[in-house]
């Protein structure tokens, strides 16, 4: 049976718009997808690294959770991604955010994504996909920052086919 997923992607090494466009091309084959607009960020965390480029997938697919993160993990992988430090510079972050309606807690994924609530970069291209979207009894659309934030639109929906 399908389900919706959503999946928060993130890259500030290497060139970032190719990649981030790369790992959407790979989500396609997982089941259909939806993309939100491209965003550019400051970095949340430590300061000395370069601004983040952040979009949101919307993958609707087969696969159980923790199947779907071993191919998230794959495309970070084939990305070339490094581990250097929490919350540090990367080439690709995939995240599973949300998973159905499920809530999903084991060692390897937490569904929906910690954080997910207080971070800009993710809820507002969220908001691109689908406006009616309730996390953990919070609607998306009613937080107070999603009108005003500190990310900038760098390209419109049509960015993963250019
Ligand atoms: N894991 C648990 N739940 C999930 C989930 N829902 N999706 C586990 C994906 N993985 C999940 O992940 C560490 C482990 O989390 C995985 O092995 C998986 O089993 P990781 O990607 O290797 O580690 P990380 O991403 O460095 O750590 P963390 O704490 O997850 O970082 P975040 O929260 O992803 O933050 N600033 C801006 N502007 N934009 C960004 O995108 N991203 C980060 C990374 C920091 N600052 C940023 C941005
Ligand atoms: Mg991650």
């Amino acid at each position: 049976m399908s389900v919706v997923t959503y999946i928060g992607m993130g890259s500030n090494l290497g060139d970032s718009v190719q990649i981030l466009r790369e790992a959407a091309h790979k989500l396609a084959e997982l089941g259909p997808i939806q993309v939100s607009r491209l965003y550019r960020s400051p970095p949340m965390g430590p300061q000395d690294q370069p601004h983040y480029y952040n979009a949101v997938v919307q993958l609707v697919t087969t696969l159980q959770p923790l199947d779907l993160l071993d191919q998230l993990q794959r495309f970070e992988q084939e990305a070339g991604r490094v581990r250097l430090r929490r919350w540090g510079e990367r080439t690709l972050d995939l995240d599973v955010l949300l998973y159905a309606d499920q809530s999903i807690e084991n060692e390897r994924l937490n569904v929906p994504h910690i954080g997910l609530l207080e971070r800009d970069f993710v809820v507002l291209p969220l908001l691109d996909i689908e406006s009616n979207l309730k996390v953990r009894d919070q609607w998306l659309r009613d937080l107070k920052w999603s009108q005003a934030s500190t990310l900038t639109v760098i390209d419109d929906k049509h960015w993963v086919e250019k």
